[in-house]
């Protein structure tokens, strides 16, 4: 089971880094990668194990936090009607996207970050992601809000992309022109 002293932290390179294609059909170790993550975000979101095993909470997890450069990530997070989203993926890719963009109105935050890093990250509304899942099939994913929102911060970890890249130097919480806030 992934422990928070398993996650890397900011500052080492594998976060920086682009992660390779995981080759399929996936092998075991690569699924049994995968299945991890998604056990990580899963058990960070019950009180019980949370405790229990000091977990922070995360909606999303991606395999160069911890330490793994390969592309999977693992997402599991509630839509806008209250319905769960979840997804461990092999190999996720955008392959198109709203022109409008969305924002978090508290900011985002990242496992691999153990500092507050104020200031609105701007993203695509909603996209289109194509991607292989854990059970090996192909899947096209049609997502916004908040799951889009998260899935942009995942594929970003699998090319070296920090949330605060994004971030306005001048002015953090700049908004801009015709971007949706979502509350969260
Ligand atoms: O945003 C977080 C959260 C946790 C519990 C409930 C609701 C929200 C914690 S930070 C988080 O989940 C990151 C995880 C990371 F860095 F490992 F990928 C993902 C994320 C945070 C904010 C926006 C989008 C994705
Ligand atoms: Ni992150």
């Amino acid at each position: 089971m992934i422990k928070m002293n398993d996650i890397v932290r900011e500052g080492n390179p594998v976060l920086r880094q682009k992660a390779e294609d995981v080759s399929l059909p996936a092998s075991i170790e690569d699924k049994e990668t995968l299945a991890s993550l998604m056990e990580y975000v899963q058990s960070s979101q019950n009180p019980e194990k949370a405790e229990r095993y000091g977990l922070r909470p995360g909606i999303g997890l991606a395999a160069p936090q911890i330490g793994v450069s390969k592309r999977m990530i693992a997402v599991h997070v509630k839509d806008e009607k209250g319905n769960q989203v979840s997804y461990a993926l092999f190999n996720p890719k955008i392959i198109s996207h709203s022109v409008e963009k969305a924002f978090l109105t508290g900011g985002e935050g990242c496992l691999s970050v153990d500092r507050d890093v104020p200031g609105y990250v701007h993203r695509y509304a909603r996209v289109t992601v194509k991607a292989t899942t854990l059970e090996g099939d192909e899947v096209k994913l049609r997502l916004k809000g908040l799951p889009a929102i998260c899935i942009q911060h995942e594929i970003d970890h699998l090319n070296g992309i920090m949330f605060y890249d994004y971030i306005n130097e001048k002015d953090p919480f700049y908004v801009e022109e015709n971007a949706q806030a979502i509350e969260r």
